[in-house]
C-alpha cells in the first residue's frame, strides 16, 4: 500500500480528530526517521495506519479478537485492542506484506522487547505528536532531538508510571518494552547506577 491510499483509508475509518492525530503522528514520525537514519518510507506508512480501528466500538474490537487474534488479549484493556486489529486487517485485508511495518502498527501503544527502529520511531512519534500535552512530555521531546532509544525509554518509563498511578493493569509487552530499553540506555552508559 501506499501512502497516499493509506491515507484515503484511514480518513474514512476515523474520526476528524483521530485523522488529524494520525496525520501529526506521520509527520513526526517521518522527521524521527530522518534524523536517526531509519526507512523513512515504513514508518510514515506504520504511522498512518496505527490508529485504523481506534474508532471502533469495543464490541466490534471484541468481535473481530474472538475471530482473529489470540483471545488473551481479551485480559487487558480495551486501549490495547486497537493495534493488534489494524495490524491484522492491514495483513489480511489490505495485504500489507512488510513485517516492520506491520509490527510497529501491532506494538504501537505497548512496545514491546527488541523493537525494531521503526517501531521506536511510531511509538515515540504517537507520544510526542505536537498535539499531545503533559507533564513531563517536554523532556522526551528534548530527548527525541537526540537519542532514539533513550527517547523511548523514557516513554516507556512515563507511560508506566501514569499506569500504575491510575492502579491500572499492565501488559507483559509494556514491561518488557521498559527492561529491554532499560538495559540498552545502561549498556550505552547513559543512566547513573
Ligand atoms: O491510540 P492513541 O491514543 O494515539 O495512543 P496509544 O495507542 O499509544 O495508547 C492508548 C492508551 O493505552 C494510553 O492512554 C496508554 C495506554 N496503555 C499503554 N500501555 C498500557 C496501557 N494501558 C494499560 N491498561 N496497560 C498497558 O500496558
Ligand atoms: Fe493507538
Ligand atoms: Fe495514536
Amino acid at each position: 500500500m501506499d501512502i497516499e491510499k493509506a491515507i484515503e483509508v484511514v480518513k474514512f475509518e476515523l474520526n476528524q480528530s483521530r485523522f488529524e492525530h494520525t496525520l501529526r503522528v506521520m509527520e513526526t514520525s517521518e522527521k524521527l526517521a530522518e534524523r536517526f537514519h531509519v526507512p523513512v518510507e515504513k514508518a510514515k506508512l506504520a504511522a498512518a495506519l496505527h490508529d485504523y480501528a481506534k474508532n471502533w466500538p469495543a464490541d466490534r474490537l471484541k468481535t473481530y479478537i474472538q475471530n482473529h487474534l489470540p483471545s488473551e488479549l481479551l485480559e487487558y484493556h480495551v486501549e490495547l485492542w486497537h493495534g493488534p486489529v489494524a495490524a491484522d486487517i492491514m495483513e489480511k485485508q489490505f495485504h500489507v506484506t512488510d513485517m516492520e511495518v506491520l509490527q510497529a502498527i501491532r506494538h504501537h501503544t505497548t512496545g514491546r522487547a527488541k523493537m525494531t527502529k521503526v517501531e521506536m520511531v511510531v511509538y515515540l512519534a504517537d507520544y510526542i505528536e505536537p498535539g499531545r500535552s503533559f507533564p513531563g512530555l517536554e523532556e522526551v521531546r528534548n530527548a527525541s532531538e537526540k537519542n532514539l532509544e533513550y527517547a523511548c525509554w523514557l516513554t516507556a518509563k512515563k507511560t508506566l508510571q501514569y499506569l500504575i498511578g491510575r492502579n491500572s493493569i499492565i501488559h507483559p509487552d509494556s514491561i518488557h518494552a521498559y527492561n529491554d530499553l532499560t538495559g540498552f540506555v545502561k549498556a550505552e552508559g547513559m543512566l547513573n547506577e
